[in-house]
């Protein structure tokens, strides 16, 4: 089957909530041997989106939401699957998190995915995490790389408090840091101070493969 009409169904699938119908595609495309992230970005991507624009129109309501992003959730954890493994030697260490406030974290989980395949040690801090946390997680585990993604207006300020805080403790020169998430914009990192912004995972690779310089 063409790589178009899998990208269709797949779209198709997220959609339609159908969590079965998604899980399927993820099987057959990884089976045919595409690329997972041209699956995951062109297809499951584009099709959880175009159901948050009709969110936004009052076409669709919460739980249409939430079952969507069950149904992404499955289809990501056999695309995830189907990625590269990293190589052994580590090129960076990475803190990842969505912001406090924030519950929005399936793109972040695939930056994270798409990270460890490229060679990356990443510790994923979860969803809802307190500015502070991410220091803290990144001096413990002396970070190369603080990451936060941030989906809703109203979280966005949470990013800025993360380099707040850096400053504050007298930090901010021992971690770079790189924000993402819809709602997020190469004018907010500047505007706070953040060291860049990745519009997707393979942005985010280009970006941090900069920032430590490896
Ligand atoms: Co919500 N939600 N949601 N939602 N949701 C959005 C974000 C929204 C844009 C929908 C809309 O109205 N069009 C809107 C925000 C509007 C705004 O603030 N401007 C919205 C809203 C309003 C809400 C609630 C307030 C709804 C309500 O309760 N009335 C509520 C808030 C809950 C909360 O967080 N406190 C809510 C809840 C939910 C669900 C729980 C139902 C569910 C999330 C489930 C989950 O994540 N586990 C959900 C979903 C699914 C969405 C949409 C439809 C899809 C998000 C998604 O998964 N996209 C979303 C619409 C949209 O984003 N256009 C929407 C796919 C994902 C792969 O993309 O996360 O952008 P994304 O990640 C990309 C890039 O952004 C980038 O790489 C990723 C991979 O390519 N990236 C990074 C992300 N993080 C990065 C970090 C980096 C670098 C790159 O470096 C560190």
């Amino acid at each position: 089957m063409a790589n178009e009409e899998l990208i269709r169904e797949a779209r198709e699938a997220l959609l339609t909530t159908d969590r079965a119908k998604a899980e399927d595609v993820a099987n057959r495309a990884i089976a045919a041997g595409m690329d997972p992230a041209d699956i995951m970005q062109n297809g499951f991507v584009a099709g959880i989106r175009e159901l948050g624009e009709k969110f936004d129109r009052g076409e669709v309501f919460l739980p249409e939401l939430m079952l969507a992003a069950e149904a992404m959730e499955a289809a990501m954890e056999i695309c995830n699957a189907a990625l590269p493994e990293g190589k052994s030697e580590t090129r960076g260490i990475i803190v990842l998190g969505t912001v406090e406030g924030d519950v929005h974290d399936i793109g972040k989980a695939i930056v994270a995915a798409y990270l460890r395949a490229n060679g990356y040690e990443v510790y994923d801090i979860g969803k809802d995490v307190p500015p502070q946390d991410f220091i803290d997680k990144a001096v413990e585990v002396n970070a190369d790389v603080i990451g936060s993604s941030a989906l809703l207006t109203a979280t966005l300020a949470v990013q800025g408090e993360i380099e707040e805080y850096l400053r504050d403790a007298g930090l901010r020169d021992r971690f770079k840091t790189i924000v993402g998430g819809a709602t997020c914009t190469q004018g907010w990192a500047d505007k706070i101070g953040a060291d860049a912004y990745a519009t997707d995972a393979s942005d985010a690779i280009v970006k941090i493969e900069k920032l430590v310089g490896r």
